[in-house]
């Protein structure tokens, strides 16, 4: 860091829907190491290990730097008028259905706004939708038909109060980290507070469960309906609640009593005994303060608007809600997931909590001024590019989001925008696999470039500021929208000169004869001064005259939003997920620890790249054995849409007949391993959300004659062998690499990409064994390694190299070893924070730590941001049970 004086800027992590403080010292071009910000209420100072690594994402490496029109750079002026006269002609020939704006619940909520106001305001029809169709759609239904509107009831501190913390469908330790330490936390000071983790996977979240439910893919809906019928059975309901504050109830009991018939059918249903049914369900009764948190494992499902009733139905039914310590609690995957949802970024939403009602089309439309207030609501994601695939849609614009990555049916969505006249994508990044596909790339502004707001899980309204100049001629999203409604001639409408004078018109929206009756009412921050602003500390809506510090819980009088005021309880049919034709295994899809969807942050830091390394498939080690399938072996998953290659990990973790792939793997960094595109379009009737957990697929060994890695200074892109998977380490990038036929030939074939110097060589020609080093000037170039088998997991030295402005005389003896002779080797990185290996940590075990407390105080491992303590209490308890085996 250079002498320049220090500032320290308060914002938000631009990651998980948590929504943590940041602070950030910069100098204005470098940015030291981040930290938690301790007031911060979300997170009090901690950060996972993806916030405390966002110092190392920033770099303008891929950045988009300028506009684009079929890859020549291209003036703003010039791009941004194009844009405008291409809507204004596709509005003149084919009116405005013709026209879609895709976003994201990565958007700030200004940047959202402003998207939202000028497709459905002035442009003219409802097709925006964004990303949270694929993420909140579902909950958004449940919530609206069960409340009256689309209310989160609880807060964080709900999590920490409550007796009993049911999580479904949630891996929330490694996708909400610091809401599941703020659980941990309180578990550890109150032992006696239960843990209920509900997923057909055993998970790093389990890890705290009392009670793992280990139940069959898609049946939660008959769990939760079994448990309101137990609960009436066994008289505990709170019937002064159910007859005072909510309506429906009845025909909701006895639909829950239909579909089960007894609790041996249900545990039949869900496949799990009767006794582990039967020891949450009696949790369950005898626990007042209860939490129920619930994500993807719920939302993306063919049912999973009836799935979120089934469990709202079960709090109303018990009173539980708007109590501390007892609320559903829909917990929100992206940054301002919940901030789009307030603007109307889905495509049956108009905006500010108000639909397509008359009364609400009409209040919207004064308010904006708006000359063509769109008449009904646009089409949903899927139906949105399915609508682009049949040339329907004549401009598309993209913002914040890579669909070619993240829809189902990925590959019928990169076949799409081939049918459509113009795809625009604003974007910080450019080497996406959507921005391939895109006709105008516009360079995005991107999180510490740039103002705004985010709303988290617990509707927390929380400022992002900027502490870094935009690079090139990026811009904020809200400024290129703004300039093409000018262009269009809506300059007065569209008048912000910054995002602070966007969120006012979005407080004073939700203010408009509001009057206290609808739920999302901003009005306490109307008006303010941009340094109000700029100082804006972190609230929870609704901000207004009753609730003028924000409001924490909801419905905790008892008042709901429907017409009547009471709460609606939602007959549900529970239904299994159609039974899979395409193939014998069901694939589901998720996230891990360190990465962030489609990598385009996380695929920075190196830190991140090392928890896991490589797009891979888990399958329990009898279906492995049944397909031949060996651990570490790659494996091709595939149905009729496709095939993916991915690395094979066995572990009993998963059921008999599933298999999960993470959704993070794009062609930027693996040869094949965008699994969305096994995805079928199958979605739920009422939210149109796809159902992205549930896919037939079939997996085989898939064939190699080598394997290998690269480790090398400079990215080589993509490389022409049958699989590559790469990354970032601290010196450069490696790749991890297999082929067929001769690897001397593909080496030598590969070595011409990089650049003149002295090759130290190794060849065995029988074994496919090759180690192949560069040296250029005596600095460690590159080193490409290859076996008949999968080898050289151990490679930390080597990439510590890098570094070195020389390679000494006995390092360079020591390069095709790939390791010191007398470096001891400390396996793979379980503790990104302090680079604590596996084999440290099983050495250390062996030696009499016995538990995670333990190890930290030896190593360090698990003490800084806590995501790794699952796995190291798993390898404890691993060493635990060998040791009971041998004994
Ligand atoms: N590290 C990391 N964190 C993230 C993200 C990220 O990309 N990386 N993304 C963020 C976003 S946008 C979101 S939406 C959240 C998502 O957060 P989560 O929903 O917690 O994450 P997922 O891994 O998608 O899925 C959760 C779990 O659902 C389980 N599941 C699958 N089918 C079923 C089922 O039928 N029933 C039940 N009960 N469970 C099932 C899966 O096995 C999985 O463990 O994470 C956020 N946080
Ligand atoms: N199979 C399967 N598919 C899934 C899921 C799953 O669990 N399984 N999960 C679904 C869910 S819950 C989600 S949320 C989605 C996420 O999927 P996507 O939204 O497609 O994934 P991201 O990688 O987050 O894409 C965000 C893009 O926006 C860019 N970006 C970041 N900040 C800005 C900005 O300020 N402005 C602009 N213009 N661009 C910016 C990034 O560079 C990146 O390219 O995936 C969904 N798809
Ligand atoms: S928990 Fe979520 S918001 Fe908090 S630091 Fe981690 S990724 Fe960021
Ligand atoms: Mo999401």
């Amino acid at each position: 860091m250079n002498n320049k004086a220090l500032t320290t800027t308060q914002t938000t992590c631009p990651y998980c829907g948590v929504g943590c403080g940041v602070d950030i010292n910069s100098d204005g071009s470098q940015v030291e190491p981040v930290s938690g910000t301790a007031a911060h209420p979300a997170n009090f100072g901690r950060l996972c290990v993806k916030g405390s690594s966002l110092h190392e994402t920033l770099s303008e490496e891929g950045r988009l730097l300028h506009p684009t029109l079929n890859g020549k750079r291209a003036s703003w002026d010039k791009t941004l008028s194009l844009i405008s006269d291409k809507i204004q002609q596709v509005l003149n020939t084919h009116g405005p259905e013709a026209i879609a704006f895709y976003g994201a619940g990565q958007m700030l909520t200004e940047d959202y706004y402003v998207a939202n106001k000028l497709m459905k305001g002035f442009i003219g029809s409802a097709n925006m939708d964004t990303n949270s169709r694929l993420c909140m759609a579902s909950a958004v239904v449940s919530h609206k038909r069960a409340f009256g509107a689309d209310i989160v009831a609880g807060c964080y501190e709900d999590l920490e109060l409550a007796d009993l913390v049911v999580l479904v469908g949630s891996n929330a330790a490694w996708a909400h980290p610091i809401a599941y330490q703020r659980i941990v936390a309180a578990k550890q000071q109150r032992p006696d507070m239960k843990v209920v983790v509900i997923d057909p996977r055993r998970t790093a979240t389990c890890d705290i469960a009392d009670i793992h439910l280990a139940i069959r893919p898609g049946s939660d809906g008959f769990l939760f309906a079994t448990l309101l019928a137990y609960l009436e059975e066994n008289d505990k309901l709170d019937q002064n609640f159910i007859v005072a504050n909510t309506q429906g109830f009845d025909e909701t009991l006895a639909a829950a009593r239909a579909a089960c018939i007894s609790l041996d059918h249900s545990a039949e249903l869900l496949d799990i005994s009767r006794d582990a049914l039967l020891s949450f369900l009696t949790l369950f009764a005898s626990t007042e303060k209860t939490v129920t948190v619930y994500s993807q494992g719920i939302n993306q499902s063919a049912t999973g608007s009836d799935k979120g009733n089934a469990i709202i139905n079960v709090h109303l039914a018990t009173g539980r809600i708007g109590k501390p310590g007892a609320c559903p609690f829909s917990i929100t995957g992206q940054p301002n997931a919940m901030g789009g949802r307030e603007v109307g970024g889905l495509a049956n939403q108009l905006a500010a909590h108000m639909d397509f009602a008359p009364s609400d089309r009409e209040r919207v439309r004064r308010f904006w001024g708006a000359p063509a207030l769109a008449e009904r609501p646009g089409m949903k994601a899927v139906e949105l590019f399915q609508a682009v695939r049949r040339g329907d849609i004549k401009f598309l614009w993209i913002m914040s989001t890579n669909p070619l990555v993240s829809m189902p049916d990925a590959d019928a969505v990169k076949d799409a925008l081939k049918h459509c006249e113009l795809v625009v994508l604003s974007d910080c990044m450019g080497n996406t696999d959507t921005a391939a596909a895109a006709h105008v790339l516009l360079p995005a502004a991107s999180w510490g470039e740039k103002n705004g707001t985010v709303t988290n899980s617990e509707r927390r309204i929380s400022r992002q500021r900027s502490f870094l100049q935009a690079p090139g001629e990026a811009m904020p999203d809200w400024w290129m929208l703004t300039q093409v409604a000018h262009r269009l001639g809506f300059a007065e409408q569209f008048d912000y000169q910054s995002p602070a004078d966007i969120f006012d018109e979005h407080c004073r929206l939700s203010a408009f004869e509001n009057n206290g009756k609808r739920d999302f009412d901003l009005s306490g921050l109307t008006g303010m001064s941009l340094a109000d602003y700029d100082a804006l500390a972190p609230v929870q809506w609704p901000v207004n005259a009753s609730y003028p510090a924000g409001r924490a819980r909801f419905f905790d009088d008892g008042r709901f939003f429907t017409a009547n005021g009471k709460a609606q309880f939602v007959a549900i049919s529970p239904e299994l997920p159609e039974q899979r034709q395409e193939g014998d295994l069901n694939m589901n899809t998720g996230r891990v620890r360190d990465h962030w969807h489609t990598m385009t942050r996380t695929g920075k830091a190196p830190r991140l790249a090392q928890h896991i390394s490589e797009p891979y498939a888990e399958i329990h080690p009898l279906d492995a054995a049944a397909r031949g399938i060996a651990e570490d072996q790659l494996v091709s998953v595939s149905n009729s849409r496709g095939a993916i290659t991915l690395r094979a990990r066995l572990s009993e973790n998963q059921r008999r007949g599933d298999i999960f792939v993470p959704m993070h793997w794009t062609s930027r960094y693996a040869s094949n391993a965008r699994m969305g595109k096994l995805i079928n379009e199958t979605r739920d009737p009422y939210s149109g959300q796809p159902e992205l957990k549930i896919t037939g697929v079939n997996a085989e060994p898939f064939a190699a004659d080598w394997q290998g890695m690269i480790l090398c200074r400079d990215d080589m892109g993509a490389l022409d062998c049958e699989y590559w998977a790469s990354g970032v380490t601290q010196g450069g990038f490696y790749y991890e690499i297999a082929g067929r036929g001769d690897a001397a030939q593909w080496l030598s074939t590969v070595s011409q990409q990089l650049p003149q110097g002295d090759w130290i060589t190794f060849s065995d020609a029988n074994s496919n064994h090759h180690r192949h080093v560069l040296l250029v000037n005596g600095r460690l170039e590159a080193a490409l390694f290859t076996h008949k088998e999968q080898r050289f997991t151990t490679r930390q030295w080597l990439i510590d190299r890098f570094a070195d402005e020389q390679i000494s005389a006995s390092d360079r003896r020591a390069l095709l070893a790939g390791r010191a002779a007398d470096l001891p080797d400390t396996g793979a990185i379980v503790c990104s924070c302090y680079q604590v290996g596996e084999k440290d940590i099983m050495k250390a075990i062996e030696n009499g730590c016995d538990s995670a407390e333990a190890l930290g105080a030896k190593l360090k491992c698990g003490t800084n941001c806590g995501s790794c303590v699952p796995e190291i209490k798993a390898l404890v308890a691993t060493h635990a049970v060998a040791m009971e085996i041998s004994a």
